[in-house]
């Protein structure tokens, strides 16, 4: 495969920028080669700078769930900017975005849009803790919530790509008082309340920053009735599975509701938006109404806005789900198969049209059997496939996804180049 102008690209990128990338996973380390440079993306295709093209399965990380550069989207994001970018000041559409989310989501009564996930669980947290007044948070073993220094704790995504415990730069004073449980584990979180000291459970629901793992049945109803024993606030990022599991997220497809929901990706519409939310009488102790500081320049952004409300109104047309659903699964089990066929070790965990192909023999409930996963393996697998124009998530330990864009050729085709990469 010709990468002649990544390659050159990537020598210049490394001079100005750490690693060459701005987001640690797009340096490919974990997976043992140089990243392609991408100039295009046309539905469920991207073609890098040498006019490699692929099937992408990564879907930038999520929020291409109708895939890239649709039409629809496109024209939404031309009207708003005809209208000016930007105006710190407010407008309709923000107001527009922040009811259609509390329609869609019901739990979140109040919603307050930001710019990234990170924003968006940094600022749920402090929130949390202005709310109840206590200091302590509990997050899952192998959870990522984007990069706020009290979450870089046994962090998931990237920080476990990189085998990065916690990061360099985090204060001790800021992890003390973060309490991390395994996924998976109602025991351990019984424990961590006991104390009745504990400001807010993250978690996120459907977790794939540890690759995807399933929420147990029952473990999202046991954390709501521990968080609500203990005065203690439930929060559920679902930056990634919102929109993404069902409509509603996993808080419609498991029947359970947080106190807090923090939202990104998909609702961004491929632009940065993200947003958090959750009960009235939490929400109104944010600045203006109360105590409890936050802002952001580029909060609630029309264009952005005009992205995202573009995507949830065509997510919202009949049968998208059901063919979400339908491609996920037609792709998860037929790399099951293929990897059962070439005698590979394997486990395929997927919610609707997130997966994880996991090179163990599993079951993966949590991060620490994920990790026994052979990452040497997921890495020669992942070049294989790039080498057979597949563009896999460059890490064992994230969550690979199939949009709107993807067709049943696409996987036909994905799974047969699966089959040889399988035995090469
Ligand atoms: P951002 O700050 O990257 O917009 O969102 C942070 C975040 C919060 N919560 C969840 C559940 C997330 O998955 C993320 C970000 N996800 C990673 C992929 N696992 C983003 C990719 C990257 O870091 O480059």
């Amino acid at each position: 495969m010709n990468e002649k102008r990544s390659h050159a690209i990537f020598e210049r990128a490394k001079r100005v920028i750490p690693g060459g990338v701005n987001s640690p996973v797009r340096a490919c380390r974990s997976v043992g080669c140089d990243p392609v440079f991408i100039a295009q993306g046309d539905g469920a295709t991207i073609t890098d700078v040498d006019g490699n093209r692929y099937i992408d399965l990564i879907g930038s990380w999520g929020p291409l769930i109708l895939g890239h550069a649709h039409h629809e989207i496109l024209d939404a994001i031309a009207e708003a900017m005809s209208q000016g970018t930007t105006f710190g000041a407010p407008t309709e559409v923000e107001v527009r975005f922040a009811e259609t989310i509390r329609e869609i989501f019901p739990s979140m009564e109040m919603v307050r849009a930001v710019s990234s996930g990170t924003e968006a669980t940094m600022s749920a947290l402090r929130l949390a803790r202005g709310f109840t007044g206590r200091n302590k948070i509990v997050k899952m073993d192998g959870g990522y919530h984007g990069h706020a220094d009290f979450l870089l704790v046994a962090a998931g995504s990237g920080a476990a790509t990189l085998g990065i415990p916690g990061s360099a730069g985090v204060p001790e004073g800021a992890a003390r008082d973060t309490i991390v449980v395994p996924f998976n584990d109602l025991a351990t979180v019984e424990q961590a309340l006991a104390g009745d000291d504990v400001a807010a459970v993250i978690v996120e629901p459907v977790p794939g920053n540890m690759g995807l793992v399933e929420p147990a049945p029952g473990y999202l109803e046991g954390l709501r009735a521990l968080t609500q024993k203990h005065g203690t606030v439930l929060i559920f990022d679902e930056v990634m599975c919102g929109m993404r599991v069902a409509y509603g997220g996993a808080q419609q497809r498991y029947g359970v509701q947080a106190d807090l929901t923090t939202l990104g990706k998909i609702v961004g519409g491929g632009l940065p938006a993200a947003a958090f939310g959750g009960r009235a009488d939490i929400m109104q102790k944010l600045a203006p109404l109360g105590p409890v500081y936050q802002a952001g320049t580029l909060s609630g952004n029309p264009v952005a806005m005009a992205a995202g409300l573009k995507a949830i109104e065509i997510l919202g047309r009949p049968g998208t789900y059901e063919r979400l659903e339908h491609l996920g699964k037609r792709l998860a089990d037929g790399l099951a198969a293929a990897a059962e066929a070439a005698g590979v070790p394997h486990v395929v965990n997927r919610v609707g049209s997130m997966f994880t192909l996991f090179f163990t023999a599993g079951p993966v409930t949590d991060y620490a059997t994920a990790k026994a996963a052979d990452t040497a393996r997921f890495g020669a697998f992942f070049r294989r496939m790039r080498e057979k124009g597949v563009f896999l998530p460059p890490s064992q330990f994230e969550a690979a996804f199939v949009s709107l864009a993807h067709t049943d050729e696409d996987i036909d085709q994905i799974l047969a180049a699966a089959k040889s990469a399988l035995v090469d």
